[in-house]
């Protein structure tokens, strides 16, 4: 049983015995309620990284913990060599959520991004009759959907690419945001899929021109190209609907969702489509021991409901134009722009007499709000969907004391 540990110990800890694929910020969180964490030394904090948008409805929501609970004190693993109770209840509850006809369940966001590029090749093969081994999806600069080798295959992030090769093949990237570039994409009739993220979050929250869901999805439906929406961090109402293609009434022939899926509370994906595409995987090509197990379906009926039962995706909607409308009130130059949906936000740190977007971060951590930089110069803000118009006003508050206090 871990006893009490100091900030410095646990950071020791991990340093000398954990990889270092990651560089934090000097905080250590030991508990999370609603949209407060508090560190090893009872310090609270705003959460305004909600994991990554999987914490929507908050730190340790009582239904999900409750949901989690009962679950694995009952039975939490089958694999999928037998039945169980809860997986077909959950896939007949996120189909209708979503409608779609059937949900093909997996663990992490970067596993449901492979089954999808999977589904869609075979599709391509089976049903578009492109040639063995020549089916391409086309992929956007910047993109993130992962960590995998064949998703890092198709990334322009050194980061996340160098000395990790040799690379898997079949991606054709173009700019994102850019119509015109899909057009001649598409022109090559081995395309299978266009794989997208309807906001680009780690570029920095980069929103796309009005009209360019709808202008892509024509051209995908035209083409007879799967339109593959990955809404692992879009999704799940982060934006301010359901699913940010839902601002442009737009249905992807493939969703993928990740992270709050589960409100953060168990790893949970799942990739959503109808028959003619789904049923091209048959029985033994392809699974995970985890994917859909009873625990999984339980957590992520129980997170679902809460995105419904509290209304989640209005008060994103609303709470992230507030949110907006404050920061871009900020009278510093060092803050150059403020973009977002919903409350996937991110603002823009110009340097300034040797401080940038790290410090600014250091400074909000010391003023009781985390945030991380992504990217150098841009600070994405993603609070708990839960927050009250109170508690984000105490926010905005404290990132503009923070950002005049290097004036
Ligand atoms: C890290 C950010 C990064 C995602 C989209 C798939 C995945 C992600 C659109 C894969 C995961 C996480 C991964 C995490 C940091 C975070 C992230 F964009 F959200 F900020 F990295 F870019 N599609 N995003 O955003 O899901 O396998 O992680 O469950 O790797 O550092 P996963």
């Amino acid at each position: 049983m871990s006893e009490k540990i100091g900030t410095k110990e646990a950071i020791a800890l991990e340093d000398k015995y954990g990889a270092h694929n990651y560089h934090p910020l000097p905080v250590v969180l030991s508990r999370g309620e609603g949209v407060f964490v508090w560190d090893v030394e009872g310090k609270r904090y705003y959460d305004f990284l909600s994991a990554y948008s999987a914490v929507n409805q908050g730190h340790c929501h009582p239904k999900i913990v409750d949901a989690l609970t009962r679950q694995s004190q009952t039975l939490a693993l089958t694999s999928r060599a037998f039945h169980n109770d809860v997986l077909g209840q959950y896939e007949q509850y996120i189909t209708r959520l979503f409608g779609y006809d059937k949900v093909l369940p997996m663990n992490t966001g970067a596993e449901a991004v492979e089954t999808a590029i999977k589904l869609c090749r075979k599709w391509g093969y089976q049903k578009k009759g492109i040639p063995e081994n020549q089916a391409k999806i086309v992929v956007c600069e910047n993109n993130f959907h992962g960590r995998t080798t064949t998703i890092v295959s198709f990334s322009n992030d050194p980061d996340a690419q160098t000395d990790y090769g040799p690379f898997t093949p079949g991606f054709i990237r173009i700019p994102y945001n850019d119509v015109d570039a899909l057009a001649r994409a598409l022109k090559d009739p081995n395309v299978a899929g266009f794989l997208f993220e309807p906001i680009q979050g780690e570029a920095g929250v980069f929103v796309p021109d009005d009209g360019y869901l709808t202008k892509t999805r024509a051209l995908c439906t035209v083409h007879n190209v799967l339109y593959i929406a990955d809404e692992v961090q879009t999704g799940i109402a982060r934006t301010g609907k359901m699913l940010a293609c839902d601002h442009e009434n737009v249905r992807p022939d493939v969703v993928i969702l990740g992270k709050a899926i589960s409100g953060g509370m168990y790893p949970v994906s799942a990739v959503l489509a109808d028959d003619d595409v789904m049923l091209v995987i048959k029985p033994g090509q392809h699974g995970s021991t985890f994917g859909g197990n009873p625990v999984a379906g339980r957590v992520a009926m129980a997170a679902l409901e809460v995105i419904r039962e509290e209304q989640l995706a209005e008060k994103s909607e609303q709470l992230g134009q507030l949110l907006r409308k404050e920061l871009r009130a900020i009278k510093s130059d060092m803050l150059t722009l403020v973009r977002g949906k919903g409350l996937l936000n991110a603002i823009v740190i110009r340097s300034k007499n040797g401080r940038d977007a790290m410090d600014v971060c250091l400074k909000m951590a010391e003023n009781g709000l985390l945030a991380k930089p992504t990217h150098g110069d841009k600070i994405r803000f993603a609070p708990p969907l839960v927050i009250t118009e109170d508690q984000l006003m105490e926010c905005v508050d404290i990132i503009r004391k923070s950002i005049i206090s290097f004036e």
